[in-house]
Protein backbone atom coordinates (compact mmCIF):
# COMPACT_ATOMS: atom_id res chain seq x y z
CA UNK A 1 0.00 0.00 0.00
CA UNK A 2 1.24 3.77 -1.03
CA UNK A 3 1.99 5.92 1.61
CA UNK A 4 -1.06 8.22 2.13
CA UNK A 5 -0.12 11.61 1.38
CA UNK A 6 0.52 14.15 5.02
CA UNK A 7 -0.93 17.40 4.08
CA UNK A 8 0.13 20.43 5.48
CA UNK A 9 -2.96 20.46 8.35
CA UNK A 10 -2.04 17.14 9.45
CA UNK A 11 1.48 17.95 9.41
CA UNK A 12 0.93 20.46 12.02
CA UNK A 13 -1.53 19.11 14.40
CA UNK A 14 0.98 15.92 14.87
CA UNK A 15 3.78 18.56 15.28
CA UNK A 16 1.37 20.39 18.44
CA UNK A 17 0.48 16.17 19.24
CA UNK A 18 4.25 15.98 19.87
CA UNK A 19 4.38 19.58 21.44
CA UNK A 20 6.26 21.46 19.16
CA UNK A 21 3.94 24.21 18.35
CA UNK A 22 0.90 25.10 19.87
CA UNK A 23 -2.80 26.03 18.67
CA UNK A 24 -2.00 29.63 18.12
CA UNK A 25 0.95 29.18 16.14
CA UNK A 26 -0.65 25.93 13.93
CA UNK A 27 -3.51 28.21 13.19
CA UNK A 28 -0.76 31.37 12.25
CA UNK A 29 0.84 29.12 9.77
CA UNK A 30 -2.42 27.56 8.55
CA UNK A 31 -3.47 31.27 7.79
CA UNK A 32 -0.06 31.92 6.26
CA UNK A 33 0.06 29.30 4.13
CA UNK A 34 -3.84 30.00 2.94
CA UNK A 35 -2.78 33.70 1.74
CA UNK A 36 0.28 31.87 -0.18
CA UNK A 37 -2.53 30.09 -1.99
CA UNK A 38 -3.81 33.10 -3.17
CA UNK A 39 -1.05 34.88 -4.40
CA UNK A 40 -0.02 31.57 -6.13
CA UNK A 41 -2.70 32.13 -7.95
CA UNK A 42 -2.87 35.82 -9.01
CA UNK A 43 0.79 35.50 -9.72
CA UNK A 44 0.16 32.70 -11.99
CA UNK A 45 -2.73 34.23 -13.94
CA UNK A 46 0.25 37.15 -14.93
CA UNK A 47 -1.04 39.28 -17.68
CA UNK A 48 -4.28 37.17 -17.95
CA UNK A 49 -5.08 38.84 -14.89
CA UNK A 50 -3.53 42.41 -14.87
CA UNK A 51 -1.40 42.19 -12.25
CA UNK A 52 1.73 42.57 -13.96
CA UNK A 53 3.90 45.97 -14.11
CA UNK A 54 4.01 48.98 -11.75
CA UNK A 55 1.48 49.65 -8.83
CA UNK A 56 2.80 53.41 -9.29
CA UNK A 57 3.94 53.76 -5.76
CA UNK A 58 7.18 53.45 -3.74
CA UNK A 59 7.92 51.47 -0.48
CA UNK A 60 9.95 52.30 2.75
CA UNK A 61 13.07 51.46 0.91
CA UNK A 62 12.63 53.84 -1.74
CA UNK A 63 11.78 51.07 -3.96
CA UNK A 64 9.24 51.06 -6.56
CA UNK A 65 6.60 48.87 -5.77
CA UNK A 66 4.72 46.13 -8.16
CA UNK A 67 1.42 45.64 -8.45
CA UNK A 68 1.94 42.18 -7.17
CA UNK A 69 3.88 43.66 -4.35
CA UNK A 70 0.82 45.60 -3.14
CA UNK A 71 -1.72 42.59 -4.14
CA UNK A 72 0.77 40.33 -1.82
CA UNK A 73 0.72 42.59 1.04
CA UNK A 74 -2.83 43.40 1.18
CA UNK A 75 -3.41 39.37 0.90
CA UNK A 76 -1.23 38.54 3.50
CA UNK A 77 -2.45 41.72 6.05
CA UNK A 78 -6.15 40.53 5.19
CA UNK A 79 -5.70 37.12 5.91
CA UNK A 80 -4.10 37.50 9.25
CA UNK A 81 -5.73 40.53 11.13
CA UNK A 82 -8.80 38.84 12.65
CA UNK A 83 -7.99 34.95 13.61
CA UNK A 84 -6.57 35.98 17.00
CA UNK A 85 -3.54 34.58 16.72
CA UNK A 86 -1.08 37.68 16.43
CA UNK A 87 -0.16 40.75 18.03
CA UNK A 88 1.03 42.61 15.40
CA UNK A 89 2.19 42.56 11.48
CA UNK A 90 5.71 43.88 10.05
CA UNK A 91 5.87 44.30 5.94
CA UNK A 92 8.77 44.66 3.98
CA UNK A 93 6.21 47.74 1.79
CA UNK A 94 5.25 49.12 5.28
CA UNK A 95 6.89 51.98 6.93
CA UNK A 96 5.96 50.44 10.34
CA UNK A 97 4.74 47.77 11.85
CA UNK A 98 1.09 47.51 12.83
CA UNK A 99 -0.58 46.13 15.69
CA UNK A 100 -3.74 43.86 15.53
CA UNK A 101 -6.82 46.62 15.14
CA UNK A 102 -8.97 46.58 18.10
CA UNK A 103 -11.94 45.30 16.79
CA UNK A 104 -10.12 41.79 16.98
CA UNK A 105 -8.85 39.82 19.34
CA UNK A 106 -4.45 39.88 19.91
CA UNK A 107 -2.46 36.57 20.44
CA UNK A 108 0.83 36.76 21.60
CA UNK A 109 3.01 36.09 18.43
CA UNK A 110 4.34 38.79 16.16
CA UNK A 111 4.46 37.52 12.11
CA UNK A 112 7.12 40.16 9.64
CA UNK A 113 6.87 39.15 6.11
CA UNK A 114 8.41 39.98 2.73
CA UNK A 115 5.32 39.59 0.64
CA UNK A 116 7.30 39.39 -2.48
CA UNK A 117 10.78 38.79 -2.49
CA UNK A 118 12.35 39.04 -6.13
CA UNK A 119 9.45 41.43 -7.40
CA UNK A 120 11.58 43.04 -9.85
CA UNK A 121 11.43 38.89 -11.72
CA UNK A 122 7.62 38.52 -11.79
CA UNK A 123 7.26 40.84 -15.51
CA UNK A 124 9.92 38.20 -16.78
CA UNK A 125 7.60 35.09 -15.51
CA UNK A 126 10.75 33.80 -12.98
CA UNK A 127 9.98 32.26 -9.98
CA UNK A 128 9.27 35.08 -6.66
CA UNK A 129 8.29 34.12 -3.43
CA UNK A 130 6.61 35.46 -0.29
CA UNK A 131 9.16 34.57 3.03
CA UNK A 132 7.89 35.36 6.45
CA UNK A 133 9.45 34.89 10.35
CA UNK A 134 7.29 34.65 13.72
CA UNK A 135 8.38 36.09 16.92
CA UNK A 136 6.95 36.14 20.10
CA UNK A 137 5.61 39.36 21.64
CA UNK A 138 7.10 40.46 24.07
CA UNK A 139 6.12 39.86 27.92
CA UNK A 140 3.23 42.10 28.86
CA UNK A 141 3.23 43.78 25.22
CA UNK A 142 -0.52 43.89 24.16
CA UNK A 143 -0.01 46.69 21.64
CA UNK A 144 3.32 46.12 20.09
CA UNK A 145 5.18 48.61 18.03
CA UNK A 146 8.61 48.62 15.97
CA UNK A 147 11.11 48.02 18.73
CA UNK A 148 9.03 45.08 19.98
CA UNK A 149 10.00 43.25 16.75
CA UNK A 150 13.86 44.06 17.06
CA UNK A 151 14.52 40.37 18.75
CA UNK A 152 17.56 38.62 17.04
CA UNK A 153 16.84 35.90 14.91
CA UNK A 154 17.85 33.06 17.63
CA UNK A 155 14.05 34.15 18.82
CA UNK A 156 12.43 32.76 15.73
CA UNK A 157 9.71 30.34 17.02
CA UNK A 158 8.61 29.96 12.69
CA UNK A 159 9.95 31.11 9.79
CA UNK A 160 9.15 29.81 6.01
CA UNK A 161 8.86 30.66 2.63
CA UNK A 162 6.53 30.07 -0.54
CA UNK A 163 8.40 30.07 -4.14
CA UNK A 164 5.87 30.66 -6.95
CA UNK A 165 7.62 28.80 -9.57
CA UNK A 166 7.00 25.69 -11.64
CA UNK A 167 5.93 24.06 -8.72
CA UNK A 168 4.41 26.37 -5.84
CA UNK A 169 6.39 24.93 -2.60
CA UNK A 170 6.25 26.17 0.91
CA UNK A 171 9.01 25.27 2.80
CA UNK A 172 8.97 25.61 6.65
CA UNK A 173 10.66 25.22 10.02
CA UNK A 174 9.30 25.65 13.57
CA UNK A 175 12.72 25.15 14.89
CA UNK A 176 12.81 21.18 14.37
CA UNK A 177 14.17 20.64 10.89
CA UNK A 178 13.16 21.76 7.65
CA UNK A 179 10.14 20.70 5.50
CA UNK A 180 9.03 21.52 2.09
CA UNK A 181 5.47 21.06 0.92
CA UNK A 182 4.20 20.99 -2.43
CA UNK A 183 0.84 22.71 -3.42
CA UNK A 184 -1.49 20.21 -5.28
CA UNK A 185 -3.15 22.85 -7.46
CA UNK A 186 -6.35 20.13 -8.34
CA UNK A 187 -6.77 19.60 -4.63
CA UNK A 188 -5.77 22.83 -2.96
CA UNK A 189 -3.97 21.51 -0.21
CA UNK A 190 -0.20 21.62 0.54
CA UNK A 191 1.48 17.98 0.68
CA UNK A 192 4.61 17.47 2.54
CA UNK A 193 7.41 16.09 -0.07
CA UNK A 194 10.60 16.41 1.93
CA UNK A 195 10.82 16.08 5.26
CA UNK A 196 13.83 17.15 6.86
CA UNK A 197 15.73 18.67 4.22
CA UNK A 198 19.45 18.49 4.73
CA UNK A 199 22.00 20.61 2.98
CA UNK A 200 24.94 19.19 1.34
CA UNK A 201 28.49 20.36 3.67
CA UNK A 202 30.10 20.57 0.38
CA UNK A 203 29.73 22.28 -2.73
CA UNK A 204 31.14 23.46 -5.81
CA UNK A 205 28.04 26.11 -6.42
CA UNK A 206 28.07 29.58 -5.84
CA UNK A 207 25.47 32.64 -6.28
CA UNK A 208 26.07 36.35 -6.09
CA UNK A 209 25.51 39.02 -8.81
CA UNK A 210 29.38 39.08 -10.15
CA UNK A 211 28.13 42.37 -11.89
CA UNK A 212 29.06 44.27 -8.43
CA UNK A 213 32.35 42.70 -8.21
CA UNK A 214 34.45 46.24 -8.62
CA UNK A 215 32.43 47.42 -5.33
CA UNK A 216 33.03 44.73 -3.12
CA UNK A 217 35.02 44.65 -0.16
CA UNK A 218 38.63 42.65 -0.09
CA UNK A 219 38.29 39.83 1.93
CA UNK A 220 34.93 39.13 -0.82
CA UNK A 221 37.72 39.54 -3.70
CA UNK A 222 40.00 37.52 -2.57
CA UNK A 223 37.16 35.30 -1.62
CA UNK A 224 35.36 34.54 -5.25
CA UNK A 225 38.97 35.09 -6.83
CA UNK A 226 40.00 31.99 -5.26
CA UNK A 227 36.68 29.85 -6.39
CA UNK A 228 36.77 31.33 -9.96
CA UNK A 229 40.62 30.18 -10.22
CA UNK A 230 39.18 26.51 -9.76
CA UNK A 231 41.20 23.17 -9.95
CA UNK A 232 44.07 25.42 -10.47
CA UNK A 233 43.77 27.51 -7.48
CA UNK A 234 43.93 27.28 -3.68
CA UNK A 235 40.45 25.74 -3.81
CA UNK A 236 41.81 22.30 -5.34
CA UNK A 237 38.22 22.05 -7.81
CA UNK A 238 36.37 23.60 -10.45
CA UNK A 239 33.06 25.62 -8.96
CA UNK A 240 29.83 26.49 -10.76
CA UNK A 241 27.91 30.13 -10.97
CA UNK A 242 23.94 30.51 -10.47
CA UNK A 243 22.43 34.18 -9.97
CA UNK A 244 18.89 34.05 -10.30
CA UNK A 245 18.41 37.12 -8.59
CA UNK A 246 15.42 36.04 -6.78
CA UNK A 247 16.07 35.26 -2.93
CA UNK A 248 13.68 32.67 -3.08
CA UNK A 249 14.62 31.07 -5.70
CA UNK A 250 17.85 30.86 -5.16
CA UNK A 251 17.93 29.96 -1.63
CA UNK A 252 15.41 26.43 -2.55
CA UNK A 253 17.95 25.35 -5.04
CA UNK A 254 20.13 25.62 -1.98
CA UNK A 255 18.28 24.09 0.62
CA UNK A 256 17.52 21.17 -2.12
CA UNK A 257 21.01 20.59 -3.71
CA UNK A 258 23.12 22.48 -1.91
CA UNK A 259 25.43 25.97 -2.69
CA UNK A 260 26.40 29.31 -1.08
CA UNK A 261 24.46 32.10 -1.52
CA UNK A 262 25.63 35.92 -0.74
CA UNK A 263 24.69 39.30 -1.47
CA UNK A 264 27.96 40.51 0.15
CA UNK A 265 28.58 44.39 1.42
CA UNK A 266 29.55 46.57 -1.36
CA UNK A 267 30.45 49.95 -1.43
CA UNK A 268 27.56 51.08 -3.23
CA UNK A 269 25.16 49.55 0.03
CA UNK A 270 27.54 49.94 2.14
CA UNK A 271 26.04 52.88 3.86
CA UNK A 272 23.29 51.46 4.40
CA UNK A 273 24.46 48.25 5.92
CA UNK A 274 24.10 45.57 2.64
CA UNK A 275 21.22 44.79 0.61
CA UNK A 276 18.84 42.58 1.71
CA UNK A 277 16.75 42.79 5.23
CA UNK A 278 17.89 41.47 8.10
CA UNK A 279 14.21 40.81 9.55
CA UNK A 280 11.85 40.14 5.95
CA UNK A 281 14.32 38.01 4.44
CA UNK A 282 18.28 37.13 6.04
CA UNK A 283 16.65 35.78 9.15
CA UNK A 284 13.79 33.62 8.37
CA UNK A 285 16.70 32.20 5.70
CA UNK A 286 19.06 31.46 8.11
CA UNK A 287 17.17 29.66 10.29
CA UNK A 288 15.91 27.36 7.72
CA UNK A 289 19.06 27.26 6.32
CA UNK A 290 20.55 26.13 9.77
CA UNK A 291 17.95 23.98 10.52
CA UNK A 292 18.84 21.85 7.21
CA UNK A 293 22.17 22.03 8.61
CA UNK A 294 23.55 24.67 6.64
CA UNK A 295 25.30 27.93 7.94
CA UNK A 296 24.40 32.10 7.69
CA UNK A 297 26.62 34.36 8.45
CA UNK A 298 26.87 38.68 7.95
CA UNK A 299 30.95 37.13 6.90
CA UNK A 300 31.65 38.37 10.27
CA UNK A 301 28.66 37.54 12.58
CA UNK A 302 26.37 34.37 12.63
CA UNK A 303 23.02 35.90 10.99
CA UNK A 304 20.76 34.67 14.24
CA UNK A 305 22.87 36.61 16.58
CA UNK A 306 22.74 39.84 15.01
CA UNK A 307 20.57 42.06 17.20
CA UNK A 308 18.14 43.81 15.05
CA UNK A 309 18.59 48.20 15.28
CA UNK A 310 15.55 48.81 12.86
CA UNK A 311 12.72 46.85 11.13
CA UNK A 312 14.26 47.76 7.97
CA UNK A 313 17.90 46.99 8.85
CA UNK A 314 19.74 45.53 6.12
CA UNK A 315 23.06 42.82 6.37
CA UNK A 316 25.33 41.42 4.26
CA UNK A 317 24.64 37.88 3.59
CA UNK A 318 26.18 34.86 2.84
CA UNK A 319 24.28 31.45 3.90
CA UNK A 320 23.86 27.57 2.78
CA UNK A 321 26.64 24.65 2.95
CA UNK A 322 28.35 24.98 6.52
CA UNK A 323 31.90 24.44 4.84
CA UNK A 324 31.15 26.86 2.55
CA UNK A 325 30.25 29.76 4.43
CA UNK A 326 32.95 29.08 6.62
CA UNK A 327 35.40 29.20 4.05
CA UNK A 328 33.81 32.75 3.03
CA UNK A 329 33.61 33.76 6.96
CA UNK A 330 37.56 32.51 7.36
CA UNK A 331 38.53 35.17 4.22
CA UNK A 332 36.67 37.94 6.38
CA UNK A 333 38.46 36.87 9.32
CA UNK A 334 41.95 37.01 7.74
CA UNK A 335 41.33 40.08 6.36
CA UNK A 336 40.14 41.99 9.52
CA UNK A 337 43.14 40.23 12.00
CA UNK A 338 45.61 41.74 9.43
CA UNK A 339 43.99 45.24 9.17
CA UNK A 340 43.48 45.21 12.90
P1 LIG B 1 14.20 42.19 -5.55
O1 LIG B 1 15.01 43.45 -5.41
O2 LIG B 1 13.80 41.88 -6.97
O3 LIG B 1 13.06 42.08 -4.58
O4 LIG B 1 15.08 41.29 -1.96
C1 LIG B 1 15.83 41.79 -2.89
C2 LIG B 1 16.13 40.93 -4.11
O5 LIG B 1 15.19 40.97 -5.13
C3 LIG B 1 16.42 39.44 -3.82
O6 LIG B 1 15.29 38.61 -3.97
C4 LIG B 1 17.48 39.10 -4.82
O7 LIG B 1 18.33 38.05 -4.38
C5 LIG B 1 18.25 40.40 -4.94
O8 LIG B 1 17.36 41.45 -4.55
C6 LIG B 1 18.70 40.67 -6.35
O9 LIG B 1 19.50 41.79 -6.33
P2 LIG B 1 20.31 42.30 -7.62
O10 LIG B 1 19.27 42.80 -8.59
O11 LIG B 1 21.16 43.38 -7.09
O12 LIG B 1 21.07 41.14 -8.17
Amino acid sequence: MSQPSVSLTRFLIEEQRAGRVNAELRLLVEVVARACKTISIAVGKGALGGVLGEAGTGNIQGEAQKKLDVIANDVLLEANAWGGHLAGLASEEMDHSMPIPDVYPRGNFLLLFDPLDGSSNIDVNVSVGTIFSVLRCPEGVTTPADEDFLQPGTEQVAAGYCVYGPQTTLVLTVGHGTHAFTLDREVGSFLLTTRGMRIPEETKEFAVNASNQRFWEAPMQAYVGDLLAGKDGPRGKDFNMRWIASMVADVHRILTRGGIFSYPLDSKCAPKGGKLRLMYEANPMSFLVEQAGGAASTGRTRMLEVQPTGLHMRVPVFLGSKAEVEAAVSYHRSHDAGAA
